[in-house]
């Protein structure tokens, strides 16, 4: 089973709910909400398929192209520190990361690959502003091509909806609080 999202290794299957608990859930709703992108340059070829995949959902899910603002950094390593700068303008109700990392024959790949993971994930719990992970980390460029735009979809798009699929959560979540 393949819809782009899941490859054959992993489960197939909705989350089922069990009745009677509230269920807080956000959908991709984009509509009124502006949107930080912040993009890795290196393996620019990818990264680009990645932009636009990402761009397309936004739009389809109803983000206006003039409220999406995309930042260019020089590689995945430089992605937290965009996501952050970007997040801490409180001008997004989400930011999503896009870059790609190709494993090459020396241990650099890891380093890049696990700071711009951990890195991305603080930027977010930092200032509670949804930062999704785009971030292909693949054994070869075949595998990156087919995850950015290829036979397993797009993860740019992907994350995009991630993204405002949390926005939308959280502002569920806020709407429910005690003022
Ligand atoms: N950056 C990437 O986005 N992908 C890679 O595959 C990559 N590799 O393999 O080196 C990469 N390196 C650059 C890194 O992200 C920083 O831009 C650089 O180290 C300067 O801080």
């Amino acid at each position: 089973m393949s819809d782009g999202l899941r490859t054959p290794e992993h489960a197939v299957g909705e989350l089922r709910l069990p009745e009677g608990v509230g269920v807080v859930s956000g959908s991709p709703n984009g509509a009124r909400r502006a949107v930080g992108v912040v993009v890795g340059r290196f393996n620019g070829e990818i990264t680009s398929r990645l932009l636009d995949g990402a761009i397309a959902a936004l739009e389809e899910a109803g983000v206006e192209r003039e409220r999406i603002d995309v930042v260019p950094v020089p590689g995945a390593f430089e992605l937290p520190l965009g996501a952050m700068a970007l997040a801490k303008t409180r001008l997004y109700a989400c930011i999503v990361a896009l870059g790609c990392v190709i494993r090459g024959e020396t241990p650099h790949f890891e380093y890049v690959a696990a700071e711009a993971a951990s890195g991305l994930q603080l930027a977010a719990l930092e200032t509670g502003i949804p930062v999704s992970f785009g971030v292909l980390t693949c054994d070869t460029r075949e595998q990156a091509e087919e995850r950015a735009g290829g036979a397993h979809g797009n993860k740019g798009a992907e994350a995009a909806r991630s993204a405002l699929e949390m926005a939308d959560v959280f502002g569920r979540l806020r709407a429910r609080a005690p003022q």
